[in-house]
């Protein structure tokens, strides 16, 4: 079977969440460090412009966002499970709400709490990633400021989740539900001003982290950059045995996250199901990859003539 390789950078709280994937499933995966901010353009010669993190490469497959990559991990090593429980789509709505309601303001407050240490260019990059200028440092402090009360109103849902009988959220086992709570969490102590104390974390809350934490990241071995560009040229995309059930294949279709966090991806859709896009695209330095994208979360339009 090609590698797994992961497209990532330390502190990114997706990344995490995809990397206690791999420790959970026991598995053996290749690391490309990739830039924290733009221009990354190695990453984006596989992405075909997806800017987000991580993506994960499988010859020449890219998987793009950590909802998609799940299930892809989950197919090629079914056990042990990410789903436990037998309920996945509670797994799944856990991962949604962590991912949304938990995660943004947990990002804000430690972007807020760490104006002055994080670069310029990172503010900048982040701004203009959702088309704003630079902001004033006093604005980050401040909007990281106002997110604390959400910030404590989350956590105190995730304790209410945790009962003495179980190790983790959603049962004895650990999951998705867990990787997407504790990714969030995580990031609150990444940066030089750590947080997650000043919020009272109950007991509970940091046992079940360090439990989630002590599932680690599987074996990691580095590559380099070219390296991995190599390995997709050199590498024929998986056949691909899903039907088109919206958009035709052959169509030229570009896809871009709702949120207009990346530059629009455009290529052939070879693939299309109800849940995932498959575009083909042919790039000068990794050759034909195919890049795959969750529907949830994207917009896809008719490539304008
Ligand atoms: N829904 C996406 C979210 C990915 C995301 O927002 N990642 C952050 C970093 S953790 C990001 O892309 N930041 C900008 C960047 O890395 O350039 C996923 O699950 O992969």
């Amino acid at each position: 079977m090609p590698p797994l390789i992961l497209h990532h950078y330390e502190i990114s709280p997706f990344s995490e969440k995809l990397r206690l994937m791999f420790g959970l499933k026991g598995l053996a995966w290749q690391s490309v460090i990739i830039p924290d901010v733009l221009p990354k353009p190695d990453y984006l010669a596989l992405t075909g412009g997806y800017r987000r993190t991580p993506a994960l490469q499988i010859g020449a497959d890219v998987y793009c966002d950590t909802r998609l990559i799940a299930g892809v991990l989950e197919r090629r090593a079914p056990q042990p499970t990410l789903f436990p429980g037998a309920r996945p789509g509670l797994h799944r709505v856990v991962e949604h709400w962590a991912e949304t309601s938990l995660f943004w303001p947990c990002a804000l407050a430690v972007t807020g709490a760490n104006a002055d240490a994080l670069p310029p260019s990172f503010h900048a990059d982040r701004a203009a990633m959702r088309g704003r200028p630079p902001p004033a440092l006093a604005r980050v402090r401040q909007v990281g400021e106002a997110a604390h009360g959400e910030v404590v109103r989350q956590l105190r849902l995730v304790e209410a989740m945790l009962v003495p009988d179980d190790a983790f959220l959603l049962g004895h086992a650990p999951g998705l539900a867990d990787l997407a709570v504790y990714h969030a969490l995580w990031f609150l102590d990444r940066l030089p001003q750590p947080l997650l104390a000043s919020f009272g974390p109950s007991p509970a809350l940091r046992d079940w982290m360090a439990r989630t934490a002590a599932l680690g990241h599987g074996t990691r071995t580095p590559l380099a950059a070219a390296d991995a560009l190599a390995i997709a040229r050199e590498s024929v995309p998986m056949k691909v045995e899903t039907p088109c059930v919206d958009f035709a294949c052959g169509t030229r279709v570009s896809v871009e996250p709702e949120e207009r966090t990346s530059a629009t991806v455009t290529g052939e859709v070879v693939g299309c199901t109800v849940d995932e896009i498959i575009l083909r695209r042919l790039d000068p330095r990794a050759g034909i990859v195919h890049v795959h994208f969750p529907r949830a979360g994207y917009r896809i339009a008719h490539e304008k003539a």
